[in-house]
């Protein structure tokens, strides 16, 4: 009963949105595209979790109180104007308002507070294949399974790039920004500003373990697609994870100010199929990321939506 609920409300503010000519409602590929105004696309369960908390319970909460407020703002314009209300009121105190506007933001917040806890838990605790997560309904607890990690990468917060190293095969590389020239010679499909010389490679449909740490100063390790974003803190190791089930590039980029080139250390991240990241993995313990690089077909353009 709740279910069909949510699910009739929550399909009202897309309607309407829809109705409109040229809005993209979320970005097909991993990146921000022109007149977009959703989240970009989820890919991932916690993605999933974050963009059910925000159209099955905030918008709601939002307009609720957009639509209070304007209704009193024009009951006030319209009842005690000048002319309308020529002897005002001298009342100052009215106890049982006062206690419901005390209360009842307290209870919006809590409200808002228990999904959201429930969010952050998810995204901070690595699944172990036992532990259930709340997926794509935040109605719903402990809807999604998920798998224990089948690959760990670390991500270290350069001043200002990313480096990455895969435990595992004992091997690590940079992953530097693309100026302009280059972009348009290595890799002209892919975005300005966010396209890297190296990419982290990691297989679909694998729970992967990031490690997140900083070198120098605070970055963050942010990927919109993934829901993911996680301080790199010098001297402190973070984990966060991701699981994507979607083949494709997705960009992200420092989420902390770290410095004079906080803008221009992007994080590309490119999800291949199981068989690819086999090949790629053996190339690279056999030789270098180069050659590893070497073994993947070129990234297609974005669809734009
Ligand atoms: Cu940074």
């Amino acid at each position: 009963m709740t279910g069909q609920f949510f699910r009739f409300w929550k399909a009202l503010p897309l309607l309407a949105l829809t109705l409109l000519p040229g809005v993209a409602l979320g970005a097909e590929a991993g990146q921000p595209e022109p007149g977009q105004i959703g989240f970009q696309t989820s890919v991932t369960p916690i993605m999933d979790e974050i963009e059910s908390f925000h159209n099955n319970l905030l918008m709601w909460v939002v307009s609720a109180i957009v639509i209070l407020v304007l209704v009193l703002l024009v009951t006030v314009m319209v009842r005690f104007n000048a002319k309308a209300n020529p002897v005002p009121s001298k009342t100052t105190h009215n106890t049982l308002i006062e206690i419901i506007w005390t209360v009842a933001p307290i209870l919006v917040l809590v409200i808002i507070a228990i999904p959201s806890f429930g969010i952050l838990t998810d995204q901070e605790t690595i699944p172990d294949g036992s532990r259930k997560y709340l997926g794509a309904s935040i109605y719903n607890f402990g809807a999604v399974d998920v798998p224990a990690p089948g690959l760990t990468v670390k991500a270290t917060g350069n001043q200002w790039y990313w480096s990455y190293e895969y435990p595992d095969l004992k091997k690590h590389f940079d992953s530097n920004i693309l100026n302009e020239q280059d972009r348009q010679k290595l890799k002209p499909t892919e975005p300005r500003l966010l396209a890297v010389d190296n990419d982290l490679i990691v297989p679909v449909d694998t729970t992967v373990r990031v490690q997140v740490v900083g070198a120098d100063v605070i970055h963050s390790w942010a990927v919109p697609s993934f829901g993911t974003k996680m301080d790199a803190v010098p001297g402190r190791l973070n984990e966060t994870w991701f699981n994507a089930r979607k083949t494709g590039i997705y960009y992200g980029q420092c989420d902390q100010l770290c410095g004079k080139d906080h803008a221009f250390m992007p994080i590309a991240v490119r999800v291949v199929t199981k068989e690819q990241y086999d090949a790629w993995s053996k190339a690279l313990v056999a030789g270098d990321v180069a050659k590893a690089n070497a073994t993947l077909p070129p990234v297609e353009a974005a669809s734009s939506s």
